[in-house]
């Protein structure tokens, strides 16, 4: 294999977990970056102690923007390829051969580690929002991708180069799988161990949840009103498009990510009937056609958001009730199926 591969670590207070972690990464790579993001526990130290290079960052600024001073790092350092890796020991060091494995197969396109296949393992609540979340990211994304919030990834810092990160946090990851999945990349999988429990996690699941689906409704109201009018054009992005330009300034994201969250039933009705109505004319909404059933259950699936949020209430009260039921899951299985089918 000719790439020049390291492995980077963004971590925040993972001193118990990223000695080892670096120690097993070095086992199949010889160079380690590890992102302190201002810590105040001994990461750094950890870190460096196990064989790492580190950035130490002085203040906290989320994992996305750890992923892209540590991109930056690995382009200066002359690497073409990184495979990230989580600090908290969710991710198995062992695995990383499968990602080369699957790069030397696939050398252009972002590899991710998937752990849908171990279902039993993923808290419930966490595996149900996992689904929904892969449900509208590979909507946006062009592709069925098994696990959009995975961060054990390989990626070609070529493909990293071609796209534009506006957000923060945990939202980056998403964002680069959309953007490079719509400017016409494939996004592979490789399957991946999963291991939860005991691990302390700094993901907000309220908040940063809201902050993804806010990101990928925006993108998604965008890419529709470009495809909606437009003959023949699943892909929409390329650096410097309509998404980055309203990006580019915090406070016109914020407003319009929230105008977009607010308005995306009746959105995605207009965008329906859209569909229907401009048909005869032109080839619009390619994306969506392609997948062969339409639009109908994409909309379906964003009126059925509401309720599901009512759904999950009505669990919750039966289940403290003692009447132990599981609604949530049948319900998700039923508005949120795979269209992609074959394209798996
Ligand atoms: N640089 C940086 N890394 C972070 C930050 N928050 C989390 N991370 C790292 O990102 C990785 C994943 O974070 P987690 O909080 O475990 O999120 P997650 O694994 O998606 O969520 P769980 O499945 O609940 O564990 C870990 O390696 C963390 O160390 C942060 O603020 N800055
Ligand atoms: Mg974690």
């Amino acid at each position: 294999m000719t790439s020049k591969l390291c492995v980077i670590i963004p971590a925040y207070n993972a001193s118990k977990t990223v000695e080892s972690v670096v120690k097993g990464a070095l086992k199949y790579v010889s160079k380690v970056i590890v992102a302190d993001d201002g810590s105040v526990d001994d990461t750094a130290i950890s870190a460096s102690r196990a064989g790492a290079d580190v950035i130490k960052m002085d203040k906290n600024r989320g994992k996305g923007n750890a992923l892209k001073v540590l991109f930056q790092k690995a382009i200066r350092e002359g690497y073409s390829v990184v495979i990230s890796m989580d600090a908290d020991g969710q991710h198995d060091p062992d695995d990383i051969p499968l990602f080369i494995k699957g790069h030397s197969a696939y050398p252009s396109d972002i590899i991710v580690g998937s752990r849908m296949h171990e279902k039993e393992k993923i808290p419930r609540a966490r595996y149900n929002s996992m689904h929904i979340a892969r449900f509208y990211i590979s909507l946006a994304a062009n592709q069925f991708i098994e696990d959009t919030q995975c961060g054990f990834r390989l990626y070609p810092l070529s493909l990293v180069n071609k796209i534009n990160l506006t957000t923060e946090k945990y939202v980056t990851e998403t964002e680069i799988l959309i953007k490079v999945g719509d400017m016409g990349s494939r996004v592979r999988f490789v399957h991946v161990r999963t291991i939860y429990g005991g691990i302390k996690s700094h993901f907000r699941p309220i908040m940063d949840v809201a902050e993804i689906t806010a990101y990928v409704i925006f993108y998604l109201h965008i890419k529709w009103l470009i495809e909606g009018l437009t003959s023949n054009r699943p892909f929409t992005y390329a650096i410097g498009s309509a998404v980055d330009t309203i990006s580019r300034f915090k406070p016109v994201a914020i407003i319009c990510q929230t105008i977009t969250a607010v308005t995306a039933v009746p959105a995605s009705m207009v965008f329906f009937i859209e569909y229907i109505m401009l048909s005869p004319f032109i080839n619009n909404f390619l994306s969506i056609r392609r997948l062969g059933s339409g639009f109908f259950k994409i909309t379906l699936a964003s009126h059925m958001l509401p309720v599901l949020l009512i759904v999950t209430i009505l669990e919750r009260l039966l289940n403290k009730s003692k009447l132990e039921v599981n609604l949530v899951d049948g319900f998700i299985n039923r508005f949120y199926p795979n269209i992609w089918g074959k394209n798996l």
